[in-house]
C-alpha cells in the first residue's frame, strides 16, 4: 500500500474513535500509536512538499509529572501524551523530527503552542512545552532536521567547510517553523475531534526561539493568534557581530580589564542609578535616566576586590581610567573610522558579559578572549568555515561593520528577521506581547526598541508618534522589563520582576479581549521572592512617587536616548 493509501484507510477506519475522542476518552485510552497515526493529517491537504511518517510515530503517557517553576511559567502539575513524529521533504532525502506534548481532553483549551530554542538550538530540550501543556495547549517543538533534538543547527549548517548547507538555513531561519505548526495544528484538530471549533495558535520563545517567534509572525502573520517573544537575536547579522564589538574595543584602545574591575564598574553603576526611579530597591528601572545623569568617570579610584574563581585569581586593585573608557565606549555602541553610528548597545546595569577577558597565568596578564557567538557567526556563515575564530588580528571597527553589512545583505531573507510590515497578523486580529530585560548583557535592549519603533512608522506614517504608538499598541505592545537580564532575572538586582505568566496574559488578551495595560510580573529569587509588579508598556516608563505608587510616565529625553541613528549603513536597518 502506499503511504497515502494507507493513511486514507487509516483515517476511515479511525473516524469513530475520534467521535468518541471528542465526547470524553481518558488520555491514556488515547495515548496510543494506533491513534496517533489514526488522527495523522493527511499532508498534502494543508502542507505541500512534505511526507507524514506514520510508523515513526512514538507515543508515552506521562501522568502527574511535577513541574517546577521556571521564568517562563509558575510550577504545575500536568499530564500529557508524549508524541514524536519523523516527516521528510520530498525530493530530498531528509529526516525531520518534531514533538508534540497532548494534554489530557478534559484539560484541552483548543490552543496549540509552539516553542523555540536559543543560541543554534531550535528547540529548549523540552523545557518549554511544560508552559502550554498547563494551560491547556497542546505544544510542540522542531529538531529542525539537525540530526535529532540535541542536535543544534551550527552543527549542521556546512556540508563541508566552505560549503554551505542552504537546506539547513532555511530550515533554521524559518522553514521548520512553518511546518512544526502546520502540522501540530492539524494533528491537534484530529486528536481532539474539533472539527469547526476555533482552534487559538500560540507562540513563545526567548533569545533566539524570540527570532524564530518573529520569523513566523513577519511571513505567516495571519496563521496566529497571538505570540509571545522576549529579547529576540533579530536583525541577526548586527546582533551576532556586535558581540565582538566589545572585544574589539579591548583590542582598540590596548586595555584588557580584569571581570573584577568591569564587575566594579556595573555595581557602582547600579548603586548611582537605583534611585533616578524614585524608588531605592536595587533596580534600575530606568537605565535611560542612568544613561542621562550618572557619568561612568565618577567610579575612577573606586577601590575592588574580588576572591579568587576558575582559574582567575584574586583581585584587588582601583578602577582605571582605561577600564571607564572600555565601558563607556562599548556603551556608545559601534561607530567607524569616520566617527557615523554603525549599530546600538547595551543599557547602563547590563553586566560586561562580552568584554570578559582570559586570564594568562604564565604571563600573569588579561587578554582577549573572542567572543563565542559573534565569533562563531563570522566563522560559521561568512567564512564558511567551522565554528571557531581563530582570532581578531586586525580587525577594526570597520571591519565589524563590513561583517554587520554584508550578512545584512546575505541573509536578509533568511535569519535577519526585521521585515517591518505585519499587516497580515494585525489584520487578522492576531495579539503580540514583547519583553526585553531592560539590563539584558546578551541582546541590547534597544534592539527591541528599534523594531517596535520601525513597525510603527512603517505601518502608521500617516500618524503623530503618539497616534502611531497608541494604534500600535493596540495589538503590539512591547514591555521593558526593569532589573532583568538575558531571558531571566538580574543576579544583581533581585528585586527585578520577571513576566512569569505571559502566556497567561496572552490567552487573556486573545480570547477575553483583556488588555495588558501593563505587564503581570513576579520577582523570582531573593527576599521578595512572590512579589507582584507591574510593568509599562513602551513608550511609557516607569515612575515611582516618594509614597511609592508607580506610574507610567512619558518622558521625550529619555526616550531619545533610547534611538540611534545608523548614519554609517547606506540602508534602512528596521
Ligand atoms: C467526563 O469525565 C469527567 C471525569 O473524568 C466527568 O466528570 C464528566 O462528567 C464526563 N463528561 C461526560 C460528558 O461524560
Ligand atoms: C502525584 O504525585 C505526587 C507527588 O509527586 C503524589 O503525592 C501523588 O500521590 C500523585 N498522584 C497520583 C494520582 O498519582
Ligand atoms: C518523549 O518521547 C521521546 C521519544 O520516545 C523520548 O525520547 C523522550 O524521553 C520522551 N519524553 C518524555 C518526557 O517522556
Ligand atoms: C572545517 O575545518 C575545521 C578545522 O579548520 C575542522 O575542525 C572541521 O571539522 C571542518 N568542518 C567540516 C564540516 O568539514
Ligand atoms: C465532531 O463531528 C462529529 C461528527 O459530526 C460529532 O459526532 C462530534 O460530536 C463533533 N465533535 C465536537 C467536539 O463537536
Ligand atoms: C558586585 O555586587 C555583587 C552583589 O550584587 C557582589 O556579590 C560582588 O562581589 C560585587 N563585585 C564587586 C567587584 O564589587
Ligand atoms: C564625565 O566626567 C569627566 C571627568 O570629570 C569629564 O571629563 C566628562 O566631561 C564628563 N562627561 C560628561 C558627559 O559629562
Ligand atoms: C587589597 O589590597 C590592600 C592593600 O594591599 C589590602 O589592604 C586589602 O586587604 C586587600 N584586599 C583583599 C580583599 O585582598
Ligand atoms: C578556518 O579555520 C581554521 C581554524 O580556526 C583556521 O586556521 C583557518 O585559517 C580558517 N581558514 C579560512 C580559509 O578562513
Ligand atoms: C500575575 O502574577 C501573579 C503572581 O505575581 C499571579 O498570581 C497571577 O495569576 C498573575 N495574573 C495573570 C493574569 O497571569
Ligand atoms: C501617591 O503620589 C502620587 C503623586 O504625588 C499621587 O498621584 C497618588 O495619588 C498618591 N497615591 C497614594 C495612594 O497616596
Ligand atoms: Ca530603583
Amino acid at each position: 500500500m502506499s503511504q497515502s493509501t494507507w493513511h486514507k484507510a487509516l483515517v476511515m477506519a479511525a473516524s469513530a474513535v475520534i467521535v468518541q475522542a471528542a465526547s470524553n476518552q481518558s488520555l491514556s485510552s488515547l495515548c496510543s500509536v494506533s491513534y496517533l497515526q489514526s488522527t495523522l493529517p493527511s499532508a498534502t491537504s494543508f502542507i505541500q512538499g512534505v511526507t507524514l511518517d506514520p510508523s515513526s510515530i512514538t507515543a508515552n503517557l506521562v501522568s502527574n509529572s511535577s513541574i517546577a517553576s521556571s521564568n517562563m511559567y509558575p510550577a504545575a502539575v500536568i499530564d500529557y501524551c508524549n508524541v514524536t513524529l519523523a516527516y521528510s521533504h520530498n525530493g530530498r532525502d531528509d529526516q525531520v523530527l518534531v514533538e508534540y506534548w497532548f494534554p489530557s481532553p478534559e484539560k484541552f483549551q483548543n490552543r496549540y503552542l509552539s516553542t523555540g530554542g536559543g543560541g543554534y538550538a531550535i528547540n529548549s530540550g523540552t523545557q518549554s512545552l511544560p508552559g502550554g501543556v498547563m494551560y491547556g495547549a497542546v505544544s510542540g517543538l522542531t529538531d529542525g532536521g539537525f540530526g535529532g533534538f540535541n542536535v543544534q543547527a551550527d552543527a549542521a549548517m556546512l556540508l563541508a567547510n566552505g560549503t554551505l548547507d542552504y537546506e539547513t538555513l532555511y530550515m533554521f531561519a524559518y522553514k521548520a517553523h512553518w511546518e512544526l505548526s502546520k502540522i501540530g495544528k492539524q494533528w491537534t484538530k484530529n486528536f481532539y475531534g474539533l472539527n469547526d471549533t476555533k482552534l487559538y495558535s500560540y507562540y513563545q520563545g526567548c533569545s533566539e526561539g524570540g527570532r524564530e517567534g518573529w520569523s513566523q509572525i513577519q511571513r505567516f502573520g495571519d496563521e496566529w493568534d497571538g505570540a509571545i517573544t522576549g529579547a529576540p537575536a533579530f536583525r541577526w547579522s548586527f546582533q551576532q557581530t556586535q558581540h565582538l564589538f566589545s572585544n574589539v574595543v579591548t583590542q582598540t584602545l590596548g586595555y584588557y580589564p580584569s571581570a573584577c574591575e568591569l564587575e566594579k564598574i556595573n555595581n557602582a553603576t547600579i548603586t548611582a542609578c537605583d534611585p533616578l526611579d524614585g524608588k531605592t530597591d536595587g533596580v534600575v528601572a530606568r537605565t535611560d535616566l542612568c544613561a542621562l545623569h550618572f557619568n561612568l568617570s565618577s567610579v575612577i579610584g573606586e577601590p575592588y576586590s574580588c576572591a579568587a574563581s576558575f582559574g582567575v585569581p584574586a583581585a584587588n586593585g582601583t578602577v582605571t581610567a582605561e577600564a571607564v573608557e572600555v565601558a563607556s565606549t562599548i556603551l556608545g555602541g559601534l561607530k567607524d573610522s569616520k566617527g557615523r553610528q554603525v549599530y546600538l548597545s547595551y543599557q547602563r546595569s547590563a553586566t560586561y558579559a562580552d568584554a570578559t577577558t582570559k586570564y594568562n597565568s604564565a604571563t600573569g596578564e588579561y587578554e582577549l578572549s573572542i567572543d563565542q557567538l559573534g565569533g562563531e557567526f563570522i566563522s560559521l556563515l561568512l567564512d564558511y568555515n567551522g565554528t571557531t575564530l581563530a582570532n581578531l588580528d586586525g580587525v577594526t571597527y570597520d571591519t565589524l561593520k563590513g561583517w554587520m553589512i554584508r550578512g545584512m545583505q546575505e541573509y536578509q531573507s533568511t535569519l535577519q528577521t526585521n521585515w517591518p510590515d505585519l499587516t497580515p497578523f494585525q489584520q487578522a486580529g492576531g495579539k503580540f506581547i514583547h519583553y526585553h530585560g531592560e539590563s539584558d548583557n546578551s541582546i541590547p535592549t534597544a534592539s527591541s526598541v528599534r523594531y517596535w519603533e520601525s513597525v510603527r512608522s512603517i505601518m502608521y506614517p500617516d500618524l503623530s508618534y503618539l497616534e502611531g504608538a497608541d494604534a500600535l499598541n493596540d495589538w503590539y505592545r512591547l514591555f521593558l522589563v526593569p532589573g532583568a537580564a538575558h531571558c531571566s532575572p538580574d543576579p544583581n538586582q533581585p528585586n527585578g520582576a520577571f513576566p512569569q505568566t505571559n502566556l497567561q496574559v496572552l490567552i487573556n488578551w486573545v480570547e477575553k479581549g483583556v488588555t495588558p495595560t501593563t505587564l503581570n510580573a513576579t520577582v523570582l529569587q531573593g527576599s521578595n521572592e512572590g512579589k507582584n509588579e507591574q510593568i509599562c508598556a513602551w513608550p511609557l516608563r516607569p515612575l515611582w512617587a516618594k509614597n511609592g505608587t508607580m506610574s507610567c510616565a512619558y518622558d521625550q529625553t529619555s526616550l531619545k536616548t533610547w534611538h540611534y541613528d545608523f548614519d554609517a549603513v547606506p540602508m534602512p536597518v528596521y
